[in-house]
């Protein structure tokens, strides 16, 4: 199985380039920002107090997501997942966002013997994800797209508990870090090199 971990700070393009990386290798996409939304949206217990701490641009914390990434993966029991229905393997996108929630996630797919292939990292500076994010946030009624203040908290947040992930899996010898400013096409290739070899050109 290809197991992969989308990695980068708020805007950084993990959602943009899921949707290629999941139709070019058959893969499950378990976005941890889109399940919370969609509990926010069912206006469950969950999304209440998530949305509390998403509009604050803070994290949510690890056993609420740790528990949500377990159903699905029940759900999605990965090595039948593989076997029956051709799917390739899972990406995660925005999860693991700390390091007990890498460890989490790596017991969790050891007991289904299976482990992260790699962590594709992708980099950003602040600017250009601060004018990303202000500019989805003119279309996508996220209110954690709406304001300057805020997402420079996420991305403060950040820098502060998610950058640390990075050297949990560099240290597994998983972590390929790429550029992700530039052409989303060119940043996708680049990320299939590394996935699998092919050429970028
Ligand atoms: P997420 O939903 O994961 O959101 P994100 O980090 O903002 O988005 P992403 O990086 O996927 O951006 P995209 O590709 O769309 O998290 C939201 C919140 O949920 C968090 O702040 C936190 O509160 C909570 N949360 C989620 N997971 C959690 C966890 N595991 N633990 C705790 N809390 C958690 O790209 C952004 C924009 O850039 C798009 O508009 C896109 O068009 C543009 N773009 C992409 N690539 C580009 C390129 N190459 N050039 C120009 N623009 C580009």
């Amino acid at each position: 199985m290809l197991n992969l971990v989308l990695f980068g700070p708020p805007g950084a393009g993990k959602g943009t380039q899921s949707e290629y990386l999941i139709k070019k290798y058959n893969l499950i996409h378990l976005s941890t920002g889109d399940l919370l939304r969609s509990q926010i949206a069912a206006g469950t217990e969950l999304g209440l107090q998530a949305k509390q701490l998403m509009d604050q641009g803070l994290l949510v914390p690890d056993e609420v997501v740790i528990g949500m990434i377990e159903s699905k993966l029940q759900e999605n029991k990965p090595v039948t997942a593989s076997e029956d229905q051709g799917v390739g393997g899972f990406i995660f996108d925005g999860f693991p966002r700390t390091v007990p929630q890498a460890k989490a996630l790596d017991e969790l797919l050891g007991q289904h013997n299976t482990g992260i292939t790699k962590m594709i990292a992708l980099v950003v500076d602040s600017e250009e994800l601060t004018r990303r994010l202000l500019l989805r946030g003119q279309t996508s009624g996220r209110p954690d797209d709406q304001d300057e203040e805020l997402i420079r908290r996420r991305i403060r947040e950040y820098n502060d508990k998610t950058a640390p992930v990075a050297d949990y899996y560099n240290q597994q010898e998983k972590l390929a870090a790429i550029g992700g400013i530039g052409e989303i096409d060119g940043i996708f290739k680049e990320i299939c090199h590394q996935i699998d070899g092919s050429d970028v050109q």
